[in-house]
């Protein structure tokens, strides 16, 4: 048994698995926010008596002590007005964000947010070492914490500390504009075990701590000069999928796809479109691919619809705020020109939903099209792909998100080429059933094969690879 409030396996995380709400008799509470990495890390968060700390997301200005809920030890860490702004709006998703998607849209650097980002980081790092027990595996996640492992291995040398990264990792001339670089590479390379989703982040890395810190590397190695070596790998992340399956084979979500169907006039063939709306998705540029096919007449709004969830995100950033006017603006143009009575070109919603409206709509959808200009791994890709257990549906897939290296048998799309990708939703939507359902299969099948357990558990067990004495420094 651990001591009460300590525990052998940390998740540190920006975001808690739960949302600080308000209950209907008016008192606060907690609501398990669902996700994947939650599900998938569950089974070993109870076995470990794991616990997890992060932000509860809401702007209380007390730090609420760490309870249990559901089983999981939550470990809550209060963000201020001041570290909200500068940390997380500022430099996690100002800087950081459009950084690492390839400068999709410009990163701002301003050293008041760089401060406050290693400040935020260094109390994750504080809380950690209180809460990891003697040995303990401590799992730190994505771009908001990359110096917790440097900060957290220098007060507990003990702990075996492991890192993920869930957004893409930059090629080198694009990261070595950051004023901080250094900082943030060292900061990674406080970790045993370092994950990325594809090997092409990891190549990126390890070239990177080879030119900027001199390092000596080999392959996915890198040699520290105090004796540590740490390394760089690809663990791409997936979905529970066997939940999904179950989710969209449920009676009730069955029949509220067919209600979706029939409240948008039964079209022959029904596009969709679900993303935070971030500029990195490229909904602007797949709406309109979709808005000329219709204004060419290659597509008619008797027989096509786009549905097009927009979940709302990072609201008080500046270029989420234009994008979502721009959107706006031009759905509001397309269904001005194009629609008509009750046959609107797009059927936009700009608002989230539960996970079973979500598989009602992956259900209802003959055509997802996923058309990030970049992108980590893309779990609504896969999320489509397992809720097709009846080989039905086709998968457009921009070749700059994660998922394009797995699901290889989608229509592969570049979304900055316009007339590519309106050549690839007609492609889709003229698509020979027989040959739809081939490429499905192969999908559901790697995606099945491949889920969010298998991720936790090959990242864990390389974990486990890590020997005790490993933080030490060995000198000979
Ligand atoms: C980052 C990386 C990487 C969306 N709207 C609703 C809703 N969602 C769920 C989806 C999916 C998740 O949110 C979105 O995941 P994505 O992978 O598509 O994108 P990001 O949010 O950008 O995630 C990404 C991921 O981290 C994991 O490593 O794949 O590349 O950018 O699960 O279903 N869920 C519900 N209602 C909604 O309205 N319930």
């Amino acid at each position: 048994m651990s001591k009460p409030g300590r525990a052998d396996l940390v998740i540190v995380a920006n975001r808690l698995p739960v949302d600080h709400v308000t209950l209907p008799d008016g008192t606060a509470g907690w609501r398990r926010s669902p996700g994947g990495l939650v599900s998938a890390l569950e089974p070993v968060m109870r076995a470990n008596e794991g616990a997890w700390i992060g932000w509860p997301g809401s702007g209380d200005d007390t730090e609420p002590e760490p309870f249990v809920e559901d089983g999981l030890q939550l470990v809550p860490m209060y963000l201020s007005e001041e570290e909200v702004r500068e940390f997380y709006e500022g430099f996690s998703n100002g800087t950081l964000w459009p950084l690492y998607h390839d400068l999709v849209a410009k990163p701002e650097f301003h050293r008041e947010w760089w401060d406050c980002y290693v400040r935020v980081n260094r109390r994750f790092a504080e809380r950690a070492a209180q809460i990891a027990n003697e040995g303990a595996t401590v799992w730190v996640q994505d771009y908001q914490l990359q110096l917790v492992p440097q900060m957290l291995r220098e007060l507990r040398p003990d702990l075996r500390i492991g890192f993920y990264l869930h957004i893409p990792f930059p090629p080198p001339e694009l990261f070595s504009q950051l004023p901080w670089r250094r900082q943030l590479l060292e900061g990674l390379l406080g970790a045993d075990l370092i994950g990325f989703q594809l090997p092409g982040g990891a190549a990126n890395f390890v070239r990177l701590v080879r030119q900027r810190l001199g390092h000596k590397t080999h392959r996915d190695l890198v040699y520290l000069p105090d004796g540590r070596s740490v390394k760089a790998a690809a663990f791409p992340i997936s979905i529970d999928a066997a939940g999904f399956i179950e989710l969209a084979r449920q009676e009730s979500v069955m029949e509220r796809a067919a209600a979706i169907r029939e409240a948008l006039g039964n079209p022959r063939k029904i596009f969709l479109g679900i993303d935070r709306l971030d500029y990195t998705k490229g909904i602007y540029a797949r709406l309109r691919a979709f808005a000329e096919l219709i204004a060419e007449g290659r597509l008619d709004v008797e027989d096509a619809v786009f549905v097009q969830v927009a979940t709302p995100s990072r609201e008080r950033v500046e270029q989420y705020r234009i994008l979502r006017d721009d959107i706006d603006r031009l759905v509001g143009r397309i269904n001005g020109d194009l629609g008509r009575i009750g046959r609107p070109a797009i059927s936009y919603l700009h608002s989230s939903y539960p996970r079973e409206e979500m598989a009602a709509l992956y259900r209802a959808a003959d055509i997802m099209v996923v058309t990030p200009y970049r992108d980590g791994m893309n779990l609504v890709a896969k999320e489509y792909v397992a809720c097709r257990y009846d080989d039905q549906g086709a998968l457009v897939l921009s070749e700059f998100a994660g998922a394009a290296h797995e699901l290889r048998q989608a229509y592969m799309v570049n979304p900055y080429d316009i007339n590519g990708m309106k050549s690839m939703l007609m492609e889709a939507f003229d698509a020979d059933p027989k040959e739809t359902a081939k490429r499905m299969r192969a999908m559901r099948k790697q995606v099945v094969d491949n889920d969010v357990t298998a991720w936790a558990d090959s990242f864990l067990n390389e974990m486990a690879q890590v020997r005790p004495e490993h933080g030490k420094t060995v000198r000979p």
